[in-house]
């Protein structure tokens, strides 16, 4: 009996791709695998639990971050969200980068710009840096000093593809920077996708201000918010440089790491 139902199958033109499982949603194959993909990165799970480490339960856990319909079956509206460029950083807790909810303990935290991008004038992003860094420290009792040498505590850069940690870039689109949380070595480091254009508004581009403020959101500690208009929310969208400042949400959040600014 066997055989034979194998054979009709094998007559099928489409006979060597498996149907895909429910969870893909009536999704093209591509759209499957890329939503596999982006669970993977994004949602990464601790537990080794197979449960745990299910389609379904990421993509839930997913739905939920993005506050859409928890349904644990893909659907466009999620797969127009995966679809979205984004900060490299999972939007869960990580063990490898966010341990334990990291803080700087002193008051005064170096930084310094080790590489530029072509894509603007080193005087401009010194001064889009400068400007990212004073939105958080008008928050909290903390402040940045610049070093132009030497190791600062939170080391900033432009770089391409892989660039010396376990995080490689991916070319034009898609992740355009990460960050890591405050700690020695990498930690509080920024680093930001030399293969995306970046602007500082007057033209067509990645918003490097926008982008900045949210990275070292990351470099003082703070993890993604499901909050859509919050800087740390984790997908990039443009808004205007000139009105563009923190959220209510994210000063609460590093206000809950470092208290309020003593006045
Ligand atoms: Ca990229
Ligand atoms: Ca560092
Ligand atoms: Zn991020
Ligand atoms: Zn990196």
């Amino acid at each position: 009996m066997w055989p034979a139902v194998l054979c009709a199958l094998c007559l099928l033109p489409s006979c060597l791709a498996l149907p895909l499982p429910r969870e893909a949603g009536g999704m093209s194959e591509p759209q499957w695998k890329q939503a596999q993909d982006y669970l993977k990165r994004f949602y990464p799970s601790d537990s080794k639990t197979r449960d745990a480490d299910s389609f379904k339960t990421k993509l839930k856990e997913m739905q939920k971050f993005f506050r859409l319909p928890v349904t644990g079956i893909l659907n466009s509206r999620t797969i127009e969200i995966m679809q979205k460029p984004r900060c490299g950083v999972p939007d869960v807790a990580h063990f490898s980068l966010f341990p334990n909810r990291p803080k700087w303990t002193s008051e005064v935290i170096t930084y310094r710009i080790a590489s530029y991008t072509p894509d603007l004038p080193r005087f401009r992003v010194n001064q889009l840096v400068a400007k990212a860094l004073a939105m958080w420290s008008k928050e909290i009792p903390l402040s940045f000093r610049r070093v132009p040498r030497g190791t600062a505590d939170i080391m900033i850069g432009f770089a391409r593809g892989a660039h010396g940690d376990y995080y490689p870039f991916d070319g034009p689109g898609n992740i355009l920077a990460h960050a890591f949380a405050p700690g020695p070595d990498l930690g509080g480091d920024a680093h930001f996708d030399e293969d995306e254009r970046w602007t500082d508004g007057s033209r067509i581009g990645i918003n490097f201000l926008i982008a900045a403020t949210h990275e070292l959101g990351h470099s003082l500690g703070l993890g993604h918010s499901s909050d859509p208009d919050a800087v740390m929310y984790p997908t990039y969208s443009i808004r205007d440089s000139k009105s563009f400042k923190l959220s209510q949400d994210d000063i609460e959040g590093i206000q809950k790491l470092y208290g309020g600014n003593r006045i």
